[in-house]
């Protein structure tokens, strides 16, 4: 699944490198040649300009980077059909490192916000510990739910935590 996901992935991407360089290689009319060929280099740059500045505008706030020393850890487990939290209480406005494991299948550790949106979440494999940190802007009752479908009762997988005004 993996391998045709990045197959896929790489003929997109040669698909619109193919596309730049026409574009690019295109001759435009002889009478206002310099002034279509600068035109289409400021449009280039624009784009590539435009690219860069919503890459790094939309990956500023990516929730997994882990901290090298966070001081908020919570153990979550996942087994069919709960999760289980070593913890019932957060703070607001610091980073918390979610530490997820499985006892059994994969899970899909997810946590939402009262209104129901989802925060962050991460692939719970067996054998494997994966690591999410997340910073809390506001308080109040977070839900912990199954992302991954994970059997008969994958949608009683629910468990919450509170995060509590600093
Ligand atoms: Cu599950």
């Amino acid at each position: 699944m993996h391998m045709m996901v990045l197959g896929v992935s790489l003929a997109f991407m040669a698909l619109i490198a193919v596309t730049f360089i026409l574009v690019a290689r295109a001759r435009p009319p002889r009478s206002d040649a310099n002034r279509s060929e600068a035109r289409r280099r400021q449009l280039i740059w624009a784009m590539v300009i435009f690219g860069v500045v919503v890459s790094v505008a939309s990956l500023a706030r990516w929730p997994h980077a882990v901290s090298a020393a966070p001081t908020e850890v919570v153990n979550v487990t996942g087994t069919q059909w709960y999760w289980e939290i070593d913890r019932t209480e957060v703070p607001q406005g610091v980073p918390v490192l979610f530490s997820a494991k499985t006892t059994d299948v994969t899970h899909g550790f997810g946590v939402v916000d009262e209104k129901g949106r989802i925060l962050f979440q991460a692939q719970v494999i067996p054998g494997y510990e994966n690591k999410v940190e997340y910073n809390f802007d506001e308080p109040g009752i977070y839900k912990v739910i199954c992302l991954e479908f994970c059997g008969v009762a994958h949608h009683e997988m629910v468990n919450e935590f509170i995060v509590a005004a600093r």
